[in-house]
């Protein structure tokens, strides 16, 4: 048996390009040496509770001293045991305790173009009004709020507002039907739920309200249901049930004390799917997860004073709860927030956002620079984008082509990027570049942040050490990690801590180059073994876009008698009316790039790939696509169901 086939991943696309920090970043930089990095590295890993003892006095507000730094019997943590604290204090109360109250928090633009600021007091006066209504409404300590709300500010106040008094949000993205909110609802037991009479996507109306009243005659465990008005459209109200917003918020006081909160405390759960069964409630607490949203965004993001920062995922996501909400506000940092679609009016939306508010730090998704990429150049260049300083990537590994786009027409080729890994269970950012000091290779998110341990692992349970790939493991315990999966800690046992004992599994497959860059080569699902070679989807997808025929990607193995699995490539192309010649030339273009091997057997050409919700690919349905077989497992999470029967109807 070959190496490869005792569980190894050929590694195969060759990313020799470098890039290092300019010398003007480094110098103002948060992080602006190596030595300190290593230093904050190696005290985060061998005296973890004294280097986290003081990161959370410094960083976070104490009603009440916490006792153990951290207690952790795998895979059960308890981080700063017995301490009290507040996540809406640390985001708003505290910033106005340092002297920030004046200084400007969110800045939102809704999609047809209306705006709105709130400064640190401002925000706290609505937090206050928002959480008073909670309890009104009969909302305290330990019940679950859903959140089903577009991206206005409010959808940050009432997350906010639910931390406040001890409540637990489960935040739904606006995008899912009735059925997924239903069996959120369900499965969290959510007392009330936070909506909106509808929402602006695209210049159309989206009647929120009228899908709530749906998802609501299956969740018998709610109560109430608050209603924001943003669209004004003639949204049904049923008495008794329904309240508005603007009636129970308005009218209450502007300050209600944070309640002080053991570390613990479950601060939110959010929902994500798993490849197969209902969508998991994962289970982030208080103190520790505030901590590490604040330092990694700190690290990370480089954040100065007078920074204009935009992260443009939806609070629906992790990346928006940690890196709209409890980060930066935390770290009083001036957040941009939007409400709509990036190509509408028209596909300059986000560059004339950047011009018009003079955005530092822009982080965004690579299926979003992906559209850029394929809508042309030419909506950039109408805008003067010299504001920006640092460029962020999350959500799937980028592709080193659009890696390049992103850095020269959007950084100008002055910005350093940060391609960041983590997870929803992991609350923050696990590996990045620091921009200071790290120098960047495309598609690579590089190096862990401090307090990551990760090991990789082959199947047999040992480390595999080198350039073969394996699972993604994390092996010490972090203050953001999940504390759980909400009602079933069987399944949070079992998903994340039996196949590699005592150690957290990321689902993820990576490999480690010689410089210690980590590389993320996919979902462990996704691989691809051809004649007993492993092989990373991604790197076969990032071969085919750096083709200038090729918009987007993605890569499926399905099953083949003599290959064991042959690599079926659907693909996005920038031409009309692709044919066989250009499957022709793809083949060899993958061939001359990786090698025979990963010479896709099938080409075709799709409008579009099935997405999540959230833009990440998935290939979970295109392998069933592939094999010819109907698409299994949980669906909830797809995007636009019309893809999936255009690619069966293509395939036939
Ligand atoms: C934050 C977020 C997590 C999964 C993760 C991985 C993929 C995220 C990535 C990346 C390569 C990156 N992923 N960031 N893959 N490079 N920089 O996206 O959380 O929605 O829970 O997804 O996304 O596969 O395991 P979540």
């Amino acid at each position: 048996m070959s190496d490869s086939a005792a569980g190894q991943i050929d590694h195969v696309l060759d990313e020799t390009r470098l890039f290092p920090p300019a010398a003007e970043f480094t110098e103002k930089a948060v992080i602006s040496s190596q030595e300190q990095y290593e230093d904050l590295y190696r005290r985060a890993l061998e005296d973890r509770d004294g280097f986290w003892k003081e990161q959370a006095l410094e960083h976070l507000h104490w009603f009440e001293p916490f006792g153990d730094v951290c207690q952790w019997e795998a895979p059960h943590a308890k981080w700063f045991v017995g301490g009290k604290t507040n996540a809406s204090y640390n985001c708003v109360d505290r910033n106005i305790d340092q002297g920030r109250g004046d200084k400007v928090a969110i800045i939102w633009e809704g999609e047809p173009g209306d705006t709105r600021t709130l400064t640190y007091n401002e925000l706290k006066v609505e937090v206050c009004k928002c959480a008073a209504a909670l309890k009104e409404l009969g909302i305290g300590q330990g019940d679950v709020v859903s959140i089903y709300m577009p991206m206005t500010p409010e959808l940050a106040i009432a997350m906010l507002a639910c931390a406040r008094i001890g409540a637990i949000h489960s935040v739904i993205f606006a995008g899912f039907s009735a059925e997924s909110i239903a069996d959120r609802n369900q499965d969290a037991e959510a007392k009330l739920v936070i909506t909106s009479d509808g929402l602006h996507r695209r210049g159309k109306v989206l009647p929120l309200k009228k899908t709530v009243d749906e998802a609501l005659e299956k969740s018998p465990s709610v109560q109430t249901c608050l209603v924001l008005k943003r669209v004004g459209n003639d949204a049904p109200m049923t008495e008794g049930r329904d309240v508005w917003w603007h009636d129970v918020v308005d009218k209450q006081s502007g300050d209600l004390p944070a309640e002080p909160l053991d570390s613990e405390t479950t601060l939110f759960i959010l929902y994500t799917s798993g490849s197969t069964g209902k969508p998991k409630g994962i289970r982030h607490t208080t103190a520790g997860y505030n901590l590490w949203a604040k330092r990694t965004f700190d690290w990370v993001f480089d954040h100065r004073d007078d920074d204009i920062y935009w992260c443009t995922a939806d609070c629906g996501w992790i990346t928006g709860h940690s890196y709209i909400v409890y980060g930066p506000l935390t770290a009083g940092a001036t957040c941009l927030m939007y409400e709509g679609a990036p190509n509408f009016p028209a596909e300059d939306r986000f560059w004339e956002l950047v011009e018009k508010y003079k955005v530092t730090i822009l982080y965004t998704a690579p299926t979003a620079i992906r559209a850029f990429i394929k809508w042309g150049d030419e909506h950039v260049e109408k805008h003067d984008l010299s504001s920006l300083r640092l460029l962020g990537s999350v959500g799937e590994g980028i592709n080193p082509e659009a890696w390049m786009w992103y850095h020269e027409k959007i950084g100008g080729g002055r910005c350093p990027i940060v391609d960041t890994w983590w997870q929803t269970e992991t609350g923050g950012l696990m590996m990045s570049p620091l921009p200071g000091i790290t120098p960047t290779k495309p598609g690579s998110c590089t190096r862990p942040l401090p307090g990551v341990s990760p090991a990789i692992i082959d199947e047999s349970g040992s480390a595999v050490e080198g350039e073969n790939g394996g699972m993604l493991c994390i092996d010490q315990p972090w203050p953001g990690m999940l504390r759980g999966v909400w009602g079933d800690d069987e399944r949070f046992v079992d998903t994340y801590w039996a196949t590699v004992p005592g150690k957290y599994l990321t689902g993820d497959n990576a490999r480690r180059d010689s410089d210690g860059y980590y590389w993320i080569m996919g979902r462990i699902d996704d691989v691809i073994n051809v004649s007993g070679h492993r092989l990373s989807t991604i790197e076969v997808e990032s071969a085919l876009v750096s083709h200038d025929a090729v918009a987007e990607a993605a890569v499926v193995g399905r099953p083949d008698d003599i290959k064991g699995q042959a690599i079926c490539a659907f693909v996005t192309v920038t031409t009309a009316d692709p044919g066989d010649e250009l499957r022709q030339e793809l083949r060899q273009h993958v061939r001359k790039q990786i090698g025979a091997l990963a010479q896709p057997d099938d080409i075709r050409f799709a409008a579009s790939v099935p997405k999540t919700r959230s833009g990440k690919i998935m290939r979970r349905l295109l392998r069933d696509i592939a094999a010819g077989r109907e698409a299994a497992g949980d669906t909830s999470t797809l995007e636009d169901y019309s893809v999936l029967a255009k690619l069966r109807e293509e395939g036939s």
